[in-house]
Formats: structure tokens, sequence, C-alpha cells
């Protein structure tokens, strides 16, 4: 067996522990508490007045977007308090702090000094105030003027053997103008060499339904919750990650809408619900929000679904036509035959025994989703990061299409974006996969001819700079470093790197673990004010829904030498391309309504952008599936075969996914607690089963180290807090960043290559001192 690549200095967080402290597990999230700790949050880190501003215009009609997540914002009943959760306060006061990050920090502070810290520890220093630059051999990163730093990129870009030599990351912060602006550089560049988050978060979700209904979203809006009669939620914990879908969620409820959770661990805001809005939520009444609570074991998923819809045609087959939609399904689908067959003879029993699941719980499910028609199922990580994620996700589309649930009021797709214009981005190009109609949009509409050839997805971007064969690496925000998989082999990738670039607001471990050059570009972040000429300017960004609207920052930046993002890509196409480019940067950079009329020519469902994204609350895009129709290349929706095996795993493996805390933003640590579900003051815990703790002859609150083997190479984390858990049997949580040590970068999801992050398969021992 060959080792894991030696630990890199600063690459990972140190294995050092802070002190478990055990609490119970909540019975339900929000409600005052919640909103108390989100204040104290923004006042503490912004103090009060920059804390109270910014989140009096938290996702308020013409404030700006919360940074958090891509939950969508109530259409019409949002204009007097500002919508907002515990979890969208802290990400802003994150951004709001009054610190920042002084060149002298820089100097009194070297690279391996820093990389020496945890992430909550790195996060709390503050904003980046200027550009900085680490030269070759350098310990400590030094002031850069703006000229410079993009002098020394383009000359670095011009300098490579091909344009395929380099990478444009992109995380989901980045706003519909800069990241078109951004694509349409990388293109002129030469390369679509453009990965981004979504390959490690919803890559899958996108694949399954762009195969299966024809376009890569969901299609539910925020009111076809307040009509649905059954909502599914899968693998998503909304308490922590989408604090605002527990109200539409409660409204739902009241509307009479059963709610079934799917989960391995019982989470908390699925549970139940204090809404800190309404009266009842202040006084401390509980609404349960979940009817039927699912235990599934991790990746039990495709076998539940399967045993589900086997009842069901079990109970079509008794009372023909009164359980399919068998209407919609010969007008609508194409494959029902071929499906059914395969379905029928599998066990239902046994595939309920396979998930995890008892039976008569699954028999329940189906009672209920019999009778009803307008049924939403809901999905996030818990589905997308598994080798049979794409599979998966078209199990879902199945069962909605037995059941006719898609293109009618309150039934429909919803696959739960993250980053909060992480769906933008994508709809602005920012994919390694452009389709023709892009290409061909961007060629007519600029004048130049963009590379057809398919880019580097993050997967592949790591191999190829550990390979050599890609040399400068450039970050439009983001953590890669921390966010992606295999941290030893993905820190030597950087590391051979001649130059790694992050434009960031704040600093984070990729700035540590650098290539043989590296730069620090700070930008505006979303609640910054933007000023041009006396002008407050705005940007726009897609949420999880299609909804574009616009969003404008309020504070004062901390620094006057931040740039917007979009300004940082004209500044760095001009010194790039110079007169070699056909585009006006320039103008883009003086003018946003230009970024955007251009968008207009060249991005379908965007006319009159500029009109339409400055009335309240913005405009829908179009979506296929909403209006009824499918655009595959059959016009049909397609029913999807497929095997729900899993992997089999040894009496003493165990399978691991890696998850959010209750105070994080991915790899942003804003705290040591995991509220809700009772851990406090540490994150190197490991979640297991009174059983698997037993059987391992360990007790609770030992202390363990975690050994990965897949494809041959051993991978350890050290030192994580044994604590015992309602988890199924052989599955295990841990929190990442710190466990990514763990996931290997050759495990990926089939067809969209996403890591496997929820699917690691684990031993466990007891860890020695020595
Ligand atoms: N406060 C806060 N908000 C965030 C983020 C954050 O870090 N902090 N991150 C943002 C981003 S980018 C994203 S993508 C989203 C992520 O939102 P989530 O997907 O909710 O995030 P995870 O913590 O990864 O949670 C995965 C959930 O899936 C469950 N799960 C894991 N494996 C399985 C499985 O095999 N089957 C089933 N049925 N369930 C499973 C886990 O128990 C957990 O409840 O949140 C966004 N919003
Ligand atoms: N093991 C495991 N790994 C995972 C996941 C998992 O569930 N398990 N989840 C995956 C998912 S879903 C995702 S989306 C990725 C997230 O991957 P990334 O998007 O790369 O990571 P983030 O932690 O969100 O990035 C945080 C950094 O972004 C910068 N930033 C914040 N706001 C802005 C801004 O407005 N502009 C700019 N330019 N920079 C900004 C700050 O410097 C901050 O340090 O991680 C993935 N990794
Ligand atoms: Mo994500």
């Amino acid at each position: 067996m060959s080792e894991n690549p030696l630990p890199i200095p600063g690459a990972e967080n140190p294995e050092k522990l802070t002190g478990l402290k055990k609490g119970d597990i909540k019975k339900a999230a929000a409600g005052i508490p919640a909103v108390v700790s989100a204040l104290e949050m923004a006042i503490g880190e912004a103090g009060f007045q920059r804390g109270m501003k910014a989140l009096f215009n938290l996702n308020k009609k013409g404030g700006f977007d919360c940074p958090s997540c891509a939950w969508p914002d109530p259409d019409d009943e949002r204009s007097g308090i500002a919508e907002y959760c515990e979890n969208g306060a802290r990400a802003v006061a994150e951004e709001a702090t009054a610190k920042k990050l002084t060149p002298d920090f820089f100097s009194e502070n070297s690279v391996q000094e820093l990389g020496l810290l945890s992430d909550y520890e790195i996060g709390g220093k503050g904003r980046i105030a200027q550009p900085m630059f680490l030269p070759a051999g350098g310990t400590h990163y030094q002031p850069i003027t703006w000229e410079a730093a993009f002098d020394k990129i383009g000359t670095e870009l011009n300098r490579l053997g091909s344009p395929h030599e380099a990478v444009f990351y992109t995380s989901g912060r980045t706003s519909n103008e800069a990241a078109f602006l951004y694509q349409l550089f990388v293109r002129e560049f030469g390369t679509n060499n453009l990965p981004d988050c979504s390959n490690m978060c919803h890559e899958s979700s996108g694949t399954a339904l762009g195969e299966s209904l024809g376009i890569g979203k969901g299609s539910v809006t925020l009111n076809d919750f307040y009509q649905a009669e059954v909502i599914m939620i899968l693998g998503q914990n909304p308490g922590t990650n989408h604090p605002r879908m527990l109200t539409a969620l409660q409204k739902a409820k009241a509307n009479g809408a059963t709610i079934i959770s799917i989960n391995p661990l019982p989470e908390t805001g699925l549970m139940g619900f204090n809404n800190p809005q309404t009266v009842a939520g202040v006084l401390g009444y509980k609404p349960a929000l979940t009817d039927i609570f699912l235990p599934v074991k991790i990746n039990g998923d495709m076998a539940l679904l399967k045993a589900i819809e086997l009842l069901l045609l079990q109970e079509e087959e008794k009372h023909p036509g009164t359980v399919f939609d068998q209407k919609f399904i010969a007008g609508n689908t194409q494959g029902y035959t071929d499906f059914i067959q395969d379905l029928r003879p599998y066990d239902a029993g046994q595939l309920a025994a396979q998930a995890g699941v008892p039976y008569a719980q699954v028999q329940e499910v189906a009672r209920v989703l019999a009778g009803k028609t307008k049924i939403i199922a809901c999905w996030a990580m818990g589905l997308t990061q598994h080798k049979n994620a794409v599979a998966t996700i078209k199990e879902i589309v199945n069962l909605l299409l037995l059941k006719g649930s898609i293109g009618k009021p309150g039934a429909g797709t919803c696959p739960v974006r993250g980053h909060s214009n992480v769906q933008g981005d994508r709809t602005m190009g920012i994919f390694e996969r452009p389709t023709d109609k892009l290409l061909d949009a961007i060629e007519k509409n600029f004048h130049f001819a963009p590379p057809r050839e398919h880019g580097y997805d993050v997967v592949e971007c790591i191999k190829a700079m550990h390979a050599g064969e890609a040399k400068v690496f450039f970050a439009m925000g983001g953590n890669f470093l921390s966010a992606t998989p295999d941290t030893r082999f993905t820190a030597e990738a950087l590391q051979k790197c001649r130059l790694t670039v992050h434009v960031s607001t704040k600093l984070n471990r990729s700035h540590l673990v650098h290539g043989e050059e590296a730069l620090i570009l700070p930008c505006l972040g979303r609640s910054d004010q933007d000023m041009r000429d006396g002008e407050n300017r705005f940007v726009s960004c897609e949420n999880s829904m299609g909804v574009v609207q616009l969003s404008r920052g309020v504070l004062e930046p901390v620094s006057e030498h931040l740039l917007s993002e979009p300004e940082i890509v004209c500044r760095l196409a001009q010194a790039t391309l110079g007169t070699r480019s056909k585009v006006y940067w320039d103008r883009y950079a003086a003018d946003y309504d230009l970024i955007r009329s251009d968008i207009e020519r060249t991005i379908p469902g965007f006319a009159d952008y500029n009109e339409r994204v400055r009335q309240p609350g913005g405009f829908y895009l179009p979506n296929c599936n909403r209006a009824g129709n499918f655009d595959t290349p059959s016009r049909k929706a397609h029913f999807h075969i497929d095997s729900p095996e899993m992997p089999v795993l040894r009496a003493d493996e165990l399978m691991m996914m890696t998850i959010r805390s209750h105070d994080q933003f991915n790899t942003t640590v804003y705290g040591l607690n995991d509220r809700y579900r009772g851990i406090y003051n540490e994150r190197r815990v490991i979640l297991m089963n009174k059983k698997d703790i037993r059987d391992r002859g360990l007790q609770n609150g030992d202390l363990v180290d975690l050994h990965n083997h897949h494809g041959g190479v051993e991978r350890v984390a050290h030192k994580f807090v044994v604590v015992e858990y309602p988890i199924p049997e052989q599955c295990t949580a841990t929190y990442f960043p710190e466990t990514n040590v763990l996931v290997p970068i050759t495990s990926v999801a089939e067809k969209s290559n996403t890591p496997t992050s929820k699917m690691v398969i684990l031993t466990v021992k007891r860890h020695e001192e020595f």
C-alpha cells in the first residue's frame, strides 16, 4: 500500500483538541436564542452601527442579497422587515467585520506561522485590506500595487505554453455581472478551464435533472410550497444551512402539507421549528415539522425510493388509475414500461432493510403518497456527494413522474442550492463544459472564437496541477485547498504551480499553501458599497428558484484599496490580453448596465435585464419544466433504470459523511459549537452509533484516528473524539474541512465527477500518543 503524501505545513487544521462539552440534541430550531445569537455576532464583529445597518438591509428589497445561502425570499410579503436568519446574520457579520489585515499584520506573521492556526482563528483575523504578494522563496506576504499585481498575472499567463495550462476557479458568491465577464475573459484568453464550487456541490443534480427533465435546475417556486400536499426532504439540514426554508415549511404545514424527512440524522430543524417572526415562535411554541422521519442509512436513498415506488406500483395494479398519473405518463414521459418491468421483481421488504428503514414506515409513506398528486422533493448534499448520486436523483424524478408531480402548482423538483449565486454563475457560463449555443452566442457578439474543447472541472484540475500540466491557478473567491478532497494531494498540486492567485474578502488556508509565487487580491463583499462617481452601484444574483434580483451593499468598505469583482476581471483582462482583446473592458468597469446589456444579448431569459432587475423583487428566469415542457432531445421526461446497490462494508468498516456544523459556512468557521446537535467547543468529533462504539471496544469520549484506504493509498486524520449519537449502524459523521484529508480524490460520482464527500469508508483505531 502506498503512503499518503506527507503533511504539508499549514495545509490542514492543527490536530489540537479544544475541549468537547456535550449538551442535549435540541428539539427545535431557531426561536429567540437564534436571533439573539445572530445580533450578538453582528454587533460584536462589526460594531453596533455597522451591524444594525447591515442586518436592516439584508434581503430587503433594494438591499443586498444574503451571502449565506440561495434560498429565495418571499415574492410579495417582504417590504417591512428584512428577511434573514441567524446564519445569514453570521455570514454578514463575518464579512462586515471592522477588523482588517494591514501590511503590518503580514510582516509580523509569516505564512508558516499563520498556517499553524485553526480555520476558526484564521477567519477571525479580519478583512484583507490591500493586494498582497508572496515572492518566490518568500516567508511573508508583502504589499503590492494593483497595477503590479495585474502585470504579474498577465505576464505569467502569457508565458504559458498554452492557455490550457491555466485554471480559473469560481466560488458561488460571485455576482452575475462578475461571472459573465470572468468567463468571457477566460474564453477570450483561450480555455474552458472554469472549474467551480458547483462541481463539488449540486453538479449531480444538474446532470440528473438535465438528462431526465431537460433542465438542470429545480422546477418549483416558493409559492408551490404553500400549495403542496407532501414535501419530501432528502439529505438536507435546513435548520442550519437554509434556515429561511423552515418558514416556508411551517407555512406549508399550516396549509395541510405532510412533511417527510429522509436523513441518517434526526436534524433539529426538521424535527421542530420556532419561528422567530411569529408570536407563537416568540412564546416558544414548538410545532413539530416532520410528520414522518425515515432514518435511512448513508446512501440507502435509492433502495428506499424504489421500495416506495414498488409499494405504489402494487397499489396501482390493484386499483388501476388511482395511484399513478397515467395520463401524464402517457403524454409526457418515455421509458415507463421498461421502468415498471425492472421494478416489479424487487422485494419492498428487502429494499427497506437495505435502506435501514423499518418496513412499516416505508408502507406509511407509500400510503401517504398514494392518494396525493402535489408532491415536492427537496434535496441537497446528502444526495449529491455519492458515487451513484446522479442515479439517485433520477430515482426521485422517477417517483415524481409516476405521480405526475412535475409542471403543476404545488409539485416538482427542488434541489436546494448552497452558495447564494452558484446557480447564477452557471447561468452566466461558468462551466468547463459549455454548450455550443453559449459559445456560438459569444462568438457572434464578441467577435472572437472561443475554444470549443472542454476544460477541467475541480477534480480534473487538481490532477492536472499535480501532474504539472496546469501551472497558474486563479480563484475568484472560495477556499480551494480546504473545500476540495484529499487535502495533502491538493496541497501538493497547488505547490507545484508557478503562480496561485486568490480574489478574496478574507484570509484563508488557500493563501497559505501556495505556488512558487502567490497573490491575494482583496475585493468588495456583498454588504460593501460599490461607489463610482458618487453612485452606489448594484450587481445581481439568481437564487435557488431562478429569481434574478439586484444586490446593493450598504456598508463603507474597510479599506480604500478594495476593488469590485467586475473591475478586477476587467483589469485582469486588459493586463493579459492588451490590444489583442475584442472586448471593451474599460467600459464595463465604468458601467455595469453595459455588462447587463451584453448578458441580455448572450444568455437566454434576460430580456430587458436592466429594467426588470430594477423592479422590486426582480424577475423569474424561464423554466421549461415549470411550463410543463421537457427540453430533452425527445421532448419527453425520461424514466431512468438503475440498480440500488450499495457498497458492502466489512464488519470493521464504517461509512462516513462529512457535514457542516451549525457554526460554519463551508470552510469559514464562525465558532466551535454545533448547538442543535448538542456538541460544544469541539470540531474534531466523530458521531457514532452506540453499537459501533461498543463493538470496537470504545467508549463515548474516547480519542480515535480515522483511516481510509481507497485505491491502495492510506489516508489518516488523527485525534477525533467519539460521540455517541442516534445515527444508523455503520454510519458516522464528521465535520469538513477537518476530514477532507480522508476524502479520496479518486472517488467521484459517476457522470458528475463530484467528490464522494458523503461516502468515505473508514476504519477507526484508538488514538495512541507517542
Ligand atoms: N449556515 C450555513 N449555511 C450554508 C452552508 C454552510 O456551510 N453554513 N453551506 C451552503 C452550501 S455551499 C451548501 S451546498 C448547502 C449545504 O446544505 P446541506 O446539504 O444541508 O449541508 P450538509 O451539512 O452537507 O448536510 C447534508 C445533510 O444530508 C444528510 N446526509 C448525508 N448523507 C446522506 C445520505 O446518504 N442520505 C440522506 N438521505 N441524507 C444524508 C446529513 O445527515 C445532513 O443532514 O448549505 C448552504 N448554506
Ligand atoms: N468534505 C466535504 N467537502 C466539501 C463539501 C462537503 O459537504 N464535504 N461541500 C462542498 C460544497 S457544497 C461547496 S459549495 C464547496 C465550497 O467551496 P468554496 O466556495 O471554495 O469555499 P468557501 O468556504 O465557501 O469559500 C470561503 C472563502 O471565500 C472568500 N469569499 C467570501 N465572500 C467572497 C466574495 O464576495 N468574493 C470573493 N471573491 N471571495 C469571497 C473568502 O475569502 C472565504 O475565505 O465545498 C465543498 N467541499
Ligand atoms: Mo455548496
